[in-house]
């Protein structure tokens, strides 16, 4: 059986990773490709716990390093529970959020980004998503978006602007430094237009794994 593709939805607030994971699932689905969606933190019944203590705030006091132990240990079991299985059976696999959010966050926040990697290394052992979707939208943007939904805002939505926009250029240049796995989508548009961009990206990546390919 052929392992399934991994991809990985990345980006601030607000930028629409969890309208395109849908979009992206549906068009899969047209094309009989079966893909399972999940995200970060949470995506195992144990992750879910955590997501909960990182989100309330809970895990804050503790300090920056300690929130990135937290987000690996998640991820650990994550990537045990949910996401190999899942490519070893042959589906596809859709994350919201993942390694990309730690570095990105956990390191605008002052985490050694040689320690960000000895946990990814940790949590995940080599395997790495096969392609990362960076949706790049302006901090405020963002943030606007996000709060114009109902709900509780969260430890990290509480964040200032000028951290928020930090995040944002750490996205953008670990798509630089990874441009073999990362592709940026511009995410202003409506989410029709960003949803054709990921096809675009998904089938200029992966094309050769989709079963119209030929
Ligand atoms: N975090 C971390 O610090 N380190 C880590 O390693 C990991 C995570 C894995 C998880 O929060 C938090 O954990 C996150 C980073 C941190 N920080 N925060 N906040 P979450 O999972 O609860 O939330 P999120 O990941 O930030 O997602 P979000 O705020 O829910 O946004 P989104 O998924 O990118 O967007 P959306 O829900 O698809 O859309 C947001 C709103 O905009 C909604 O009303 C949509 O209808 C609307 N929308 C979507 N697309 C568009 C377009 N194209 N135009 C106009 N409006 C749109």
């Amino acid at each position: 059986m052929t392992r399934g593709r991994f991809i990985t939805l990345e980006g601030g607030e607000g930028a629409g990773k969890s309208t395109q994971s849908g979009l992206l699932a549906d068009w899969l689905a047209e094309l009989s490709v079966e893909a399972v969606q999940t995200r970060e933190p949470g995506g195992s019944p144990r992750a879910e716990v955590l997501r909960e203590l990182l989100l309330s705030g809970l895990v804050a006091p503790f300090g920056a390093e300690a929130e990135a132990l937290f987000f690996a240990v998640a991820r650990a079991d994550h990537m045990n529970e949910t996401i190999r299985p899942t490519l070893e059976g042959g589906a596809w696999v859709i994350c919201d959020r993942f390694i990309d959010s730690t570095r990105a966050y956990q390191g605008a926040s002052g985490v050694d980004p040689e320690e960000i990697n000895r946990l990814e290394n940790l949590a995940i052992g080599a395997d790495r998503p096969d392609l990362t979707l960076i949706l790049d939208l302006p901090a405020v943007v963002g943030l606007y978006r996000a709060q114009s939904r109902s709900g509780p805002v969260d430890r990290f939505e509480a964040d200032d602007i000028a951290i928020q926009e930090a995040r944002r250029q750490r996205f953008l240049d670990i798509a630089r430094v990874e441009a073999e796995r990362c592709v940026v989508i511009d995410a202003s548009g409506t989410p029709d237009k960003v949803a054709k961009a990921v096809q675009d990206s998904v089938r200029a990546r992966l094309g050769a794994y989709l079963p119209d390919a030929g």
